[in-house]
């Protein structure tokens, strides 16, 4: 057992520095080459039994914490026994802009991660925050399974990981404590958390708002506190982290299906022998069917909540002039993203 604790990571934050790019990658190499080269916690290398900790940061019952739950069971099971997942909820082991760090570095073998903090590392990834850019989940899921699809996630491959699959992100949505958002201009002036991307800081920027990135787990005391104004994000993540308790108008948008992304650091992996990658692999692939199922059942569940705790939920029929409003994020990020955009455009109509 590796006892060493997390070494401490000059993060490459683009809210200090202000940019991604190719230093962005180089930095993740550079990490990954000084501090994910043992199979750090992994119990022993060799033939032995393997145990492994996976970085969540949802509650237990969360679906994508069913999910890890399941990719674990499933690792265990086709390994014969080898190698144990520990799922580790509730940001136990960090937030995720952290988690991702330590995962780099392999003093955590794995996590569940959104692909937006991801981008930081992976910059392709910056592709599931384009605004409007999927119709539907079913649009999302033929490219997340498409060539193109397991192209990006092996991208992951250049920053010190391995992607081993994708989880459902759902569709997020803005919610606000105090003005309803019905109209782009109504996000005018307001402090609105985003996850730690640019790609969504332009976003705001874009239909005149202030966007505010901040860790998941500070923006229930943030929007009490009035620093946020608002905030966006799915309806289990909304209903889960209580975020409806203090900002109780949400706006069904649907502006954004930010993969979710189950990662292993990359020396890990390739330490692991082919046998083992295989269970791990098709333990991966078997559980994002499962975590998907979970995660419908769970949005439809979570609506309801919301209505019955007085939430007022406006839906967003015409989604034109947001599309509007936002299409130079598009023109600025997309313009890396060629193969992968073209590959979305393909694939809009099933
Ligand atoms: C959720 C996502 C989390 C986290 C969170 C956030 O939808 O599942 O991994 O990224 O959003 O907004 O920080």
């Amino acid at each position: 057992m590796n006892t060493t604790s997390p070494k401490p990571v000059a993060r490459r934050s683009l809210f200090k520095a202000g940019a991604f790019g190719a230093a962005a990658v180089a930095g993740g190499l550079a990490l990954s080459a000084c501090g994910g080269g043992s199979l750090a916690g992994s119990g022993g290398g060799g033939g032995g039994s393997k145990t492994f900790k996976l970085a969540e940061t949802h509650p237990d019952d969360y679906p994508t914490t069913l999910g890890d739950k399941k990719f674990a069971e499933l690792a265990e099971k086709y390994s014969d026994g080898r190698i144990k997942i520990q799922v580790y909820p509730n940001a136990q082991l960090g937030e995720e802009s952290d988690a991702i760090e330590q995962v780099q570095m392999g003093s955590i073998e794995m996590t569940r991660i959104s692909s937006a903090p991801m981008g930081e590392f992976v910059p392709a990834m910056g592709l599931f925050s384009l605004p409007y850019l999927f119709d539907d989940a079913d649009h999302l899921w033929r490219f997340l399974e498409s060539e193109s699809g397991k192209k990006l996630l092996g991208e992951a491959d250049g920053a010190g990981f391995k992607g081993l699959g994708y989880f459902d992100p759902g569709a997020r949505s803005f919610y606000t404590s105090k003005t309803p958002i019905k109209a782009p201009a109504d996000v005018k002036g307001l402090k609105i958390r985003v996850q730690e991307s640019q790609v969504q800081i332009d976003f705001i920027k874009a239909l005149g708002g202030s966007p505010t990135p901040m860790d998941y787990g500070e923006v229930y005391s943030s929007l009490q506190s009035g620093l946020l104004d608002g905030a966006e994000n799915n309806e289990p993540s909304y209903f889960s982290a209580s975020h409806y308790e203090v900002a109780k108008n949400y706006t069904l948008d649907r502006h954004m299906r930010v993969a979710e992304v189950l990662l292993i650091n990359k020396d890990t992996w390739a330490g692991l022998d082919a046998k083992d990658q295989e269970a791990l692999q098709k333990a991966a692939d078997e559980a994002a069917p499962f975590q998907r199922e979970k995660w419908d059942a769970q949005v439809e569940a979570d609506l309801e909540k919301l209505r019955g705790e007085g939430v007022t939920i406006n839906e967003i029929s015409d989604l034109a002039p947001w599309r509007e409003a936002t299409k130079s994020v598009i023109d600025k990020h997309g313009a890396d993203l060629g193969e992968y955009l073209d590959a979305v455009e393909e694939l809009r109509t099933a």
